[in-house]
């Protein structure tokens, strides 16, 4: 009684001198996004058998969505869809990047966009990889367009992936710690003369490469691409986790005052793993669990920070993945060899590429203390649809076609769900509408040669009852010929438009 009347009349003086006005209310929102992290790897998800004991605490005290999407089954498309609102199967650039010129347009709609008009701060720290530039990139000056030029304040990147040069961080267009007089050269064609690489140096590995990753070798690793000089600039594999956690913190501890938009993109548990000494060997599963295991610590101590400046009542928390989870992704690093009982992608089927469910269907997570309920919710939402929901509960102006208001979803647990849905992995399109899935036939490989993941794809159409069958086994399609022709209609339909 008496803190509430402190807090009335506290309240009172604020208005008296200042505005206790809605601005004031507004929710921080931080998106935590993982890089390939299955539905199994989250503990809370009670599939799998590895341990990530700080998301699980988040997500028992929120609401688990057991029926979020990323919107495709690799990373650039998701993380497009995630930031405009838009289908990135509307986008022939949509496809993953390597090196490429940027795939938003500045004039596009944008997330960070929708905050900014909405006076909060906006920030991304952490993985890009939605292209930079507008053509051949000269890394020693100004890199633009690029995030600060869709809407972002703040950006502190990695440009690509960890498996691809540039082996440096950009921060607001410029590379960090870049030493004018060694300049930073980045090809995709040719190597530059003399430069050792993972097919002609194998001698120089720390972890060897499987499959795609034999250019330019830094700090022990081969990977895509060929890159010379910028070598003060170079990060450390082993501290970029540490080195993301400590920018997002003091973005926080920065940005306390004011309503902010973090982005924090995490880099795990993309190829190649390379956890920090303190967690190797933690998992028993090799780097690919020990990753993870670091991941889930850098998100305990993610929510220390919000903790310690008392801002959890006023943080909205969303936990994600940006699609679903690959064992040996072009590196040896016993990722197959050591997963012993632990089940990535629980008990759905397929992969990282895959059109079946564990392509896209991945941890999904929201929290707001005191606001969200500790809930489990089998609703459909994507993360196409944070868009307009979060556009709705920071009170913004701009919402998108494409994506759908589920604000009440996403803060309750409970309301209006996602009735259909487009899932894309690698270019290829598949509808699902509410418990059913359609898939079209597709020519090519049903499982991926290197990846070992079954794909999705096959010559005749496909059809699943996920209410009966969640993992795909049994296809439907000569046996419910008229769901066949009400989902093949639906999906031309969307597809078209
Ligand atoms: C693929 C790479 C894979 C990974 C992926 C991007 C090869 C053979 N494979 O082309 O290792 O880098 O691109 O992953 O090079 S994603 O999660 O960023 O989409
Ligand atoms: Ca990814």
């Amino acid at each position: 009684m008496i803190k509430l009347n402190l807090k009335f009349i506290s309240c009172l003086l604020i208005l008296l001198f200042s505005s206790c006005s809605d601005e004031n209310k507004k929710p921080n929102v931080i998106i935590i996004y993982a890089d390939d992290l299955g539905f199994g790897d989250v503990s809370a998800y009670n599939q799998g058998t590895l341990n990530t004991p700080n998301i699980d605490r988040i997500a028992n005290k929120g609401i688990k969505f057991t029926n979020g999407h990323s919107s495709s089954a690799t990373c650039s498309p998701s993380r497009y869809a995630l930031l405009t609102g838009s289908y990135p199967w509307r986008n022939s650039k949509a496809k993953i990047s390597t090196g490429a010129s940027m795939i938003i347009d500045v004039n596009q709609k944008t997330l960070p966009k929708m905050f900014k008009e909405s006076n909060y701060s906006t920030a991304i720290i952490g993985k890009w990889h939605l292209g930079l530039g507008d053509g051949q990139i000269n890394y020693n000056s100004k890199i633009s367009p690029g995030p600060n030029e869709v809407g972002f304040d703040y950006s502190y990147i990695m440009p690509d992936t960890q498996d691809r040069v540039p082996t440096v961080y950009i921060e607001d267009g410029y590379v960090k710690n870049l030493d004018k007089n060694d300049p930073l050269y980045v090809s995709f064609k040719e190597n530059f003369d003399n430069q050792p690489t993972g097919d002609k140096n194998p001698e120089m590995l720390s972890m060897k490469w499987h499959h795609g990753h034999f250019n330019s070798i830094i700090n022990g690793i081969s990977r895509i691409g060929f890159m010379k000089g910028g070598k003060k600039a170079h990060w450390s594999d082993i501290d970029m986790a540490d080195h993301f956690l400590n920018q997002a913190k003091s973005y926080i501890t920065k940005n306390k005052k004011n309503p902010f938009f973090l982005f924090y993109s995490m880099q795990q548990p993309h190829v190649p793993r390379t956890p920090h000494p303190r967690f190797k060997g933690k998992s028993g599963m090799g780097p690919r669990g020990d990753v993870i295991i670091e991941a889930d610590w850098c998100i305990g101590e993610l929510y220390k920070t919000l903790d310690n400046e008392n801002l959890l009542e006023n943080t909205l928390i969303i936990i994600s993945s940006d699609n679903g989870p690959v064992l040996n992704d072009g590196y040896y690093d016993d990722a197959v060899e050591k997963i012993g009982n632990h089940t990535p992608s629980g008990i759905l089927r397929g992969g990282k590429y895959s059109l079946f469910e564990a392509g896209t269907k991945v941890p999904f997570i929201s929290y707001w203390k005191g606001i969200t309920p500790s809930k489990v919710s089998n609703k459909l939402i994507s993360q196409i649809d944070l868009f307009n929901s979060l556009s709705t509960i920071v009170n913004g102006r701009i919402k998108t076609n494409d994506s759908k208001d589920l604000s009440q979803l996403l803060l309750n647990g409970d309301g209006k769900q996602r009735e259909k849905l487009i899932l894309e992995a690698s270019g290829k399109t598949a509808l699902k509408y509410k418990n059913w899935v359609f898939i079209p036939p597709y020519k090519g490989k049903a499982v991926s040669t290197y990846t070992n993941i079954e794909l999705g794809r096959s010559s005749s159409h496909q059809l699943y009852n996920l209410k009966t069958d969640p993992s795909q086994r049994k296809n439907l399609i000569d046996q419910e010929k008229e769901k066949f022709i009400e989902l093949q209609k639906i999906y031309n339909k969307i597809i078209s438009n």
